[in-house]
């Protein structure tokens, strides 16, 4: 069993998606391990998509992360990362094939509407951004 982060973005949560998408993660075979909503700050987004800083759209990218609220997910499959990366589609939502989640729920290429770990190590890091060690145990 493998563990993946994902968050359901903030446009996502604003157009009353949540229970869409998770409907979807669940009849896919994730189990939510942990979930709950948050509200990033500038300096948290900024903080959680380090790795982007340096790329034209990181300004743009924190504040809308920043913009609302958004939920986080501790998700657990088999091969959790890839297929959850598999059922997202691409970055951008114009070019997501039909039936993923982010051809069906996304807006473009910033808000497109959920985010998954994209590797081992990322997981790694990601999920002790929003969980700690009290809020899941293993299934
Ligand atoms: P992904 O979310 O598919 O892992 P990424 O890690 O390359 O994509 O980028 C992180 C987020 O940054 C992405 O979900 C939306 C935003 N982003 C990526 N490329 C962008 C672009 N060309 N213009 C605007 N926002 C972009
Ligand atoms: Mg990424």
């Amino acid at each position: 069993m493998e563990r993946t982060l994902a968050i359901i973005k903030p446009d996502a949560v604003q157009r009353g998606l949540v229970g869409k998408i998770l409907a979807r993660l669940e009849a896919a075979g994730f189990v939510i391990l942990a979930m709950k909503m948050v509200y990033l700050s500038k300096e948290d987004a900024q903080r959680f998509y380090h790795v982007h800083r340096e790329r034209p759209f990181f300004d743009s990218l924190t504040s809308y992360m920043a913009s609302g609220p958004a939920v986080a997910l501790l998700l657990q499959r088999e091969g959790a990362i890839a297929s959850l990366r598999e059922l997202m589609g691409a970055t951008n939502p114009a070019q997501a094939a039909a039936g993923t989640l982010r051809h069906e729920f996304g807006l473009d290429v910033e808000k497109n509407a959920i985010h998954g770990s994209d590797s081992p190590e990322t997981a790694a890091w990601e999920i002790p951004f929003f969980f700690s060690g009290l809020e899941f145990r293993e299934r």
